[in-house]
Parts: structure tokens; sequence; C-alpha cells
């Protein structure tokens, strides 16, 4: 029987387990990325581990996230991450250098490679053929101190693409179809590969921006095969050594199967607040905008900035609209200036934005109160953007520039029927100056901490029966941006626990952490798809901070139950979804014998000794899992396994 691509990047890298879908296995880590928003407490856990050097081949700390400086906070962060990653053998991307996920595409990505990254949309990588995953910070210490990862084998989705994307229909138009059959929590489980004729006809940047916004599908990763497309591309990257041909086997089997005919899609929008509601342009058109944004990893590469470039020629934005672009790599930042593109996007009255996530994360460019805003990025969120009641619409940079132009939605189809064309370059501008290297001298290297870095929450070992009160009860999807929220203000304080646990949940409810602190912790309810989005694990290290014992939800987002595991929190499922209604807030609760039950695998039972109710729940984790739970975290549980 042949393997599919996800099977064999899987083969070529098993440690432990059976590759059974549902069923435990570990691979090895060839890559690791990090990001400044994850970076610093990642950081701070590998030296918690004492690991001197990484273990993996390659290991890069970008700094893209946290790079409005309005107060010392991150500019110390980044001298932390600059010079804890040279000591210890780490490449630091510094900030101007652009998105984490742009800049490993064109620079450290290799096909048939494992990338384990400490931010959702590491499956970038899958567009050259890498087995890319997202995870929290504390999974990625432990692979570049060279252990494995541990994972759910997942099921392997083909999406057969056939045909050719019309003119002004564009890859973010595939992935939204993708989101619109799926749904946010569609992927979860699961690795999504792209298959069929139409591969062919889309490029390296195309097949990114899918492969980037799977994780909006809950997905494992996404990928596509490595070929004659992939290895143009590296070659034009002057790393053509780093091309390998991967490709499914002719009787390649797969869990399932689902068709997208790319002539047929037209350009689409996922409207407020899900990046899973989506509905035509043609149906939406005509509709008041206030703010375009064109960049974020999913649509920054330099094929979409040409294209924006092309469209906005001897134009200008329209009164009522602010545009701002932000190109994803200084690659591509400094070769639409060399090739006088970037002035034609200036000239249309764009502001132009560093080379970093920027708006996408809440860094700057909160829109209007009410505003709607145009987004060629990957998450539309409530609030997310920094003003609670803007309207966020996810669509393709050609819409967003032509939008820009009309001052209302506009499907891009009717305004330049033929499309504009761009070709792939066939060499790409190469200046590595912004990466550092590690250092050949790291006894000499001084790691710098500033006042901002303080200790990360570490659990205790899990008791033998937990009581505790309901603390919140939250619906479906609720998103780790619900947990944690991110921006501007709170963004400099990823490496101050005590003082981010003052915004937990408070886009649910503003008096959370107030309560969690006078009632001294407690248990969180929650609904469907609990914990999806980001891989913040903050989202896990706060709430642990504010005395949060267990989450018993009715599913859970892989990333964040991973995270919530790897802190020490029980996360539990209602057998009977319906019970989510025998629980109020500030109910009594009590898991009796849990550590037991978890590590012995027996039936769990919570008592809601307010209502006098039982409620019979489940583990959807596995025995190693128990075992880190009650260890009171992986952090513990490594240190004994060292001992
Ligand atoms: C995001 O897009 O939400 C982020 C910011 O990139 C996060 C990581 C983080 O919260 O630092 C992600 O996607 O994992
Ligand atoms: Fe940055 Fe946005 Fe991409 Fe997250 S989704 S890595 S914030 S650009």
């Amino acid at each position: 029987m042949g393997c599919n691509i996800a099977q064999k990047l899987i083969k070529s890298h098993l440690v432990s387990g059976e590759m059974i879908a549902g069923k435990e296995i570990s691979i090895k880590i060839d890559q690791t990325l990090t990001q400044d928003a994850t970076g610093t407490v990642a950081y701070l856990q590998f030296e918690a581990m004492g690991v001197d050097r990484v273990k993996t081949e390659k290991s890069v700390a970008y700094i893209d996230h946290n790079t409005l400086q309005s107060g010392f906070e991150n500019a110390d962060d980044h001298l932390y991450i600059q010079t804890v990653c040279r000591k210890h053998g780490i490449y630091v991307s510094r900030p101007g250098n652009g998105i984490c996920h742009q800049v490993h595409l064109e620079r450290f990505g290799k096909p048939g490679k494992t990338l384990l990254g400490s931010d959702s949309h590491t499956p970038t990588g899958g567009g050259i053929g890498m087995l890319a995953i997202g995870v929290g910070g504390l999974d990625v210490a432990v692979a570049m101190g060279g252990g494995a990862f541990y994972l759910t084998m997942p099921e392997v989705v083909r999406v057969n693409l056939t045909g050719k994307l019309s003119p002004m229909v564009s890859a973010k138009d595939v992935i939204l179809k993708v989101l619109e059959k799926l749904s946010v929590k569609g992927g979860v489980g699961k690795i999504i590969e792209y298959a069929g004729e139409g591969v062919k006809t889309l490029s390296v940047p195309e097949r990114a921006t899918i492969t980037n916004m799977g994780a909006e599908l809950g997905a494992t990763t996404s990928v596509f095969p490595s070929d004659e497309t992939t290895r143009l591309f590296l070659k034009a990257q002057n790393r053509e050594e780093d091309y390998t041909e991967i490709l499914a086997d002719n009787d390649a089997i797969y869990d399932s199967e689902i068709c997208i005919d790319l002539s047929a899609l037209e350009p689409l929008a996922a409207c407020p607040h899900m990046p899973d509601n989506i509905k035509p342009v043609s149906e939406l058109e005509g509709m008041k905008i206030n703010q375009v944004c064109i960049g974020s990893c999913t649509n920054s590469s330099y094929t979409d900035m040409m294209k924006v470039a092309k469209i906005l020629k001897g134009k200008t934005i329209n009164e009522n609209v602010s545009l701002t672009v932000s190109p994803g790599s200084k690659q591509v930042f400094n070769m639409l200036a060399e090739n006088g593109a970037l002035a034609d996007i200036i000239d249309a009255g764009a502001r132009i934005l560093e080379c970093a996530c920027g708006p996408c994360i809440g860094m700057g460019q909160a829109p209007s109160s009410g505003g709607v805003s145009l987004r060629t990025f990957n998450r539309n969120f409530e609030g997310r953007s920094g003003t609670a009641d803007a309207q966020i619409y996810l669509v393709s940079p050609e819409t967003a520039a032509v939008s820009a132009i009309t001052g209302v939605l506009t499907d891009p189809r009717k305004v330049l029927p033929e499309g504009v064309e761009i070709s792939m370059p066939e060499k790409f501008l190469i200046n590595d100056n912004l990466i550092i290297s590690p250092s050949d001298n790291p006894e000499k290297v001084d790691v710098r901490r500033g006042p901002n870095i303080k200790p990360f929450p570490v659990n205790k070992p899990l008791e033998e029966t937990v009581s505790a009160k309901a603390l919140l009860k939250v619906g479906d999807n609720i998103t780790t941006d619900h947990i944690m929220p991110a921006g501007a203000k709170i963004l400099p304080y990823r490496s101050n626990i005590p003082h981010l646990s003052q915004f937990c949940f408070t886009r649910c409810d503003e008096k959370f952490p107030e309560r969690a602190k006078k009632w001294g912790g407690g248990i969180i309810i929650g609904g469907q798809n609990y914990g999806q989005g980001s891989s913040r694990e903050h989202a896990a290290l706060v709430p642990l901070y504010l005395g949060v014992k267990a989450v018993i939800a009715k599913s859970f987002a892989r990333i964040h139950m991973a995270n919530l595991i790897n802190s020490g929190i029980i996360p539990l499922v209602f057998e009977n979804e319906k019970d989510y209604d025998l629980i109020e807030e500030g109910d009594e609760l009590v898991l009796e014998n849990i550590k037991t039950c978890i590590l012995e695998n027996k039936p769990i039972v919570l008592y809601n000794k307010t209502k006098n109710v039982y409620i019979p729940l489940s583990r959807t984790f596995f025995d190693r899992n128990a075992e880190i739970i009650a260890a009171g975290g992986l952090l513990n549980y490594t240190k004994k396994q060292q001992a």
C-alpha cells in the first residue's frame, strides 16, 4: 500500500508509536522557530531545562510581533532573545527582517524536514513540503533540547484540486473555500494534504497562503507536494541544494477527500467574527469600508505585493479609506523598493508599515468605532483588531487593493476582468544581514534580562481530589484571544505573567481576574472547540497563575489542549454534551480521586455539589499526558524523568 505525503514525512521521523489515526506517536524535530511574543517564555523554559546547546539542525528566533516599542519592555525582551539565542546555538532574525513564517519559507525551510514553531501559523512551511506544526513554547523548548514531539497520529484529508484559478481569484479564496466546507473545527485531528492536477498551477507563495490559513481549520498541519515548482522557488532563493522531491504514491490512501475546482472559485470573504463565516464578495458588494490592511503571514509575499502595486499604480485610494501595507519580509520590501513597485504603492496613498505582524495582532491600526476593515490576514476574531466593535472581513490582496480604491467592498473581477499577471522572479534578492548566527564562544555571551522578565509559573503535582468552584462558563469556539488577549497594550507583558493576569478572559467577563483571585482559582466550563486559534501558551500559563485547576469543555482545540497539559491543568470533556447545562458559574464542583482516575484511565465523575448532580466526564488524552498532569506539568515531568 502506498503512502501519502503526510505519512511519508511522519514515517521518516517516527520515534515511537504506531501510525494509526488516533494513536499517540512521537517524531524527531529537525528545525524549530519561535517569535518574540511566545519566544521569551520558550527560552526561559529552555534555560530551565539546563541544556547548553540546541540539538536541532536549525533553530531560528524571529522578532516580528512586538515591534511597537512604546516602553522599554519589548526592546528588553528582544535583547534577552538575542543574547540567550547566541549563547545556545539559535539563529536570530532581527526586527525588520520580516514575519517568521515568510522569512522561514524564503531562507530556511526544507522539503521533507519537520519544523516545530511556537506560533500557530507554522504550517506555512507545508507550502514547500515540510511537516510544519504549531505548538506552545514549552514543546519547542523540549524539541530544541533534542526531545521528540508527541502528537496524536492525525487522519489525512486529501483536497483534490482541479482546474486553474480565474483572473483576480486568489489562493486566499481557495483556503476560504476550504474553511467554508470544513469550518474552524473541521481540521481538528487531521492533516490537510493538497493533491490533484490543480497543484501544478499554484506557485509556492500561493501554496503557503493555503497551508498558513489551514491553522484556522484547527488542523494539525497542511501540506503540498514538493515538486518542480518548489525546486524553482528554492533555486530562486539560491538554495536549490535544499530541494528534495516529495510526492504521494499513486496508490496512496487517505481517510477522506474533498474536491475543489479552482476554475469555479470566485472571490470570497470571511465575515465577522470567524474565519469560517464565508460569503462571496459578489453578495456583499457595495458595503462601505473604512480601512484596508494588506500584509500578515498569509498574504505578504513578493507576488502578493506586486499584484497590489499593479492594481494601485496610477490610482488614489478612496478618501474614506485608510490603507496600510506591510510587506512580509525585508527581501520582499527591498525588491519592491528596487523595482519601483513601492513607489506605486506610496503614490496611491498607502501607509507603509514595517515588515512585521503589525495590525494582524493589534499592534496599531485599530479601526474606528464600528469601523469596517478589509484585511488580507487570517483571523477576524472579535476585538483582536483593538476595536471591540470593529467589523473585520478577511479577503484576498486583489479584493483588498481594488476596494481600497473604490471605497466599497468590490469584486475585483469587475474592475480588472483580465487580471494582473505577475511572474515569479528567477532570482530573489538575497541578503541575510539581519540574521545573527550563534556565538562561537557561548561562555562569553552575557544573557541580558530586563526588569520586565518575571519568573513563569510552574504547577505543583496534582492532588488526589480537586474541589473548586466553576469560575467561568463560556460558549463554543472560544479563542485563545478571548482567554489571553493580545494587542499593543498587552503584548509587551508576555514575559510578565503577573501583569498579564489582569487581562485574562476580560473579553468574556471583565470581572474574571478579580473573581479568580478572590475565589483562589477554580474550574472553567467551555463549549465546542475550546481554545482555538493562536498557540500562545500564555492562555494556559496565566490561568495557571490565577489558580485554574481544570477545564471541562465539549471539545478542545489541539494546541491549547496540549498547552493545558504542559501546564498541569486537567482538560476534560463532557461525556454527554447536554450536561454542559448542568453547571452554572459559582457552582461548587468536586473531581473525586481525579489523580487516580486519569492515571489509571478509570471513569471520571464530576460531582456538582450545588446542584447535587453527578456528571460523567472523559479524558481524551493519553497515559503519558496523564503522567505529565499528575507531575504538575511538562517541566516537572521532564525533570522527574531526568532524575
Ligand atoms: C496570532 O496570530 O495570534 C499569533 C500572535 O501569531 C499567535 C502567537 C502568539 O499569541 O504569540 C499564534 O498564532 O500562535
Ligand atoms: Fe503574525 Fe498575524 Fe501571522 Fe500571527 S497571524 S504570525 S500575528 S502575521
